[in-house]
């Protein structure tokens, strides 16, 4: 049986084109922080990411860098790897479809569409984008490129079909009864529309190249990138090369898919319908998140203005780019980097809100409570206002991670910090030193109880800096949400460090 406490979250594979930037990175981070959360709150959770090296966009790339595809591939998905590390993503897989694990459960997909009857051999002729890797109708190009703007050309060959067309009723069937499979709500409405308006079968094999899995029954096609890409979130959940072992592991079907808008509809059309042939489950739910621009213009490589997060996070910080990326645009919207507001983001809600409260209290309590948690006496109202915000933080922050409003999530612990911060200009415990040492400890005691929960609820977006706060109050290791949720856990007595600041200024 399935465990039903298992979470499996999925970023798209990435091209080895090239190198990756910050649209890579986001993709990631906002699967990273989700997983964290689903860990410490209990889950047993997979998160796979991974890279996306056949067809004819690889190929080329390899050819223009004057490399065999296999050590051109080998070459780029490391750099993907290694920026897991440096961003500190805890992924517990990563997928490469040119991998044997992948291409044998690829084939597998494929002959059982084949025996469902849903594929079938015919001719191709229409545009191909080969920067997308997608097929255009005449009717979708705009001035003679495809509608993302990329060139296309004209392709005639022989190709193996999907029959997507008898998918269509059955899909907006699956839409209507899962409201919840595609996110955020806008863009479901795009699909359905996209879904209504007629489904022609689709292309899933190509003659004019030879960088892909090969297609079993007639060696000269290799297998559709995407038919091919779609595939690794079943093949890496399944052991022994084989289908069918999906159901004991226990991982699919995915609890999350976590895609860029641009590639919405393969995930929430195709793949669907690949999986209804096939007779597999399908996933819960896509989210498609919004798009990076930098200082107001698309990010290109014509244009030279790519971000790249690994110079960010020299330049700033691991976690400080994890919290940039994470609250300043709602997820699922479209979002702009600028240095003055990365800046301005921390400055306001990491170092002046969260690391002042934590560094004013901390300090208090080291050189007023002879470096001990002190002892509350008995509780006033505003005392008992800020412990409720205490008790129902993550519970509210759990309420928006399950529909991935991560910047909602931040945005109750900035707000709870907020609150701590008006109530010790309120209390001046630094003039309850002087005249009611009583008064005082239950003062130093609340904050250090939200300290305590804010360094718990930070943990899945900041982990270095949660840990460090968390280490302030004597507290190491993973700290999971059944800990940290029990009001009081700080014991009176505990005795803490001397208090460093754990979030400094920028700029
Ligand atoms: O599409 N802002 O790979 P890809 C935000 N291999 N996110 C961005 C972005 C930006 N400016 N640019 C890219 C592919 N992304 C396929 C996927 S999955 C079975 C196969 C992110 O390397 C976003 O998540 O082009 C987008 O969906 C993904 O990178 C595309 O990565």
């Amino acid at each position: 049986m399935p465990n039903l406490k298992n979470y499996y979250i999925t970023t798209p594979i990435y091209y080895v084109n090239d190198s990756p930037h910050i649209g890579h990175a986001y993709t990631s981070l906002a699967c990273d922080v989700l997983a964290r959360f689903k860990r410490l709150d209990g889950y047993q959770v997979h998160f796979l990411t991974g890279t996306d090296e056949h067809g004819q966009k690889i190929e080329k790339a390899a050819e223009k860098n004057e490399k065999d595809p296999q050590d051109f591939v080998d070459e780029v998905s490391l750099r993907f790897r290694k920026l897991s590390k440096i961003m500190n993503f805890s992924n517990d897989d990563f997928i490469r479809t040119t991998e044997p694990r992948h291409k044998k459960v690829v084939a597998q997909l494929w002959q059982k569409l084949i025996d469902s009857g849903d594929i079938y051999l015919g001719k191709y002729s229409g545009w191909y984008s080969v920067r997308d890797e997608a097929f255009y109708a005449e009717s979708e190009l705009v001035d003679g490129k495809a509608p993302t703007g990329a060139d296309v050309e004209w392709v005639e060959e022989d190709s193996y079909f999907f029959k997507l067309s008898r998918w269509q009723d059955k899909l907006l069937e699956y839409y209507e009864e899962h409201p919840e499979f595609i996110a955020p709500h806008s863009r479901r409405n795009e699909v359905i529309s996209f879904v209504k308006g007629g489904l022609e079968d689709l292309s899933v094999s190509r003659t004019s190249f030879s960088w892909g899995i090969p297609v079993p029954q007639n060696e000269k096609h290799v297998i559709y990138v995407w038919l091919d890409a779609l595939t690794n979130y079943i093949s890496a959940v399944c052991k022994d090369d084989d289908l069918s072992t999906f159901k004991e592991i226990g991982f699919w079907p995915a609890d999350l898919h976590v895609v860029g808008k641009d590639i919405l509809r393969v995930h929430a059309v195709y793949w669907p319908a690949f999986l209804m042939a096939a007779e597999l489950p399908l996933p819960k739910r896509v989210f498609a998140h919004g798009w990076w621009t930098n200082e107001g213009q698309k990010i290109s490589k014509s244009l030279g203005n790519t971000i790249d997060p690994v110079k960010l996070v020299e330049d700033f910080g691991v976690d400080y780019v994890r919290y940039f990326l994470m609250r300043e645009v709602p997820f699922g919207n479209d979002g702009n980097y600028s240095q003055p507001s990365f800046i301005n983001r921390i400055n306001a809600e990491l170092a002046n809100n969260i690391g002042n409260l934590s560094q004013r209290t901390l300090a208090l309590i080291y050189k007023n409570c002879e470096g001990k948690i002190p002892q509350a006496g008995p509780l006033q109202a505003a005392d008992k206002a800020l412990l409720s915000g205490v008790a129902a933080l993550l519970d509210r922050i759990s309420l928006h991670m399950e529909i991935q409003a991560i910047h909602l999530a931040l945005g109750e612990i900035v707000e709870l910090a907020s609150k701590a911060n008006e109530y010790i200009d309120t209390m001046a415990p630094w003039q309850l030193a002087k005249t009611d040492k009583e008064r005082m400890a239950t003062v130093l005691y609340v904050l250090a109880e939200v300290i305590r929960i804010l360094g718990a609820a930070l943990q899945p977006f900041t982990p270095e800096l949660a840990a460090k706060l968390l280490a302030q109050l004597n507290i190491d290791g993973a700290y999971n949400f059944s800990q940290a949720n029990i009001a009081g856990a700080l014991k009176a007595g505990t005795q803490i460090p001397e208090p460093k600041p754990v979030m400094m200024r920028l700029g």
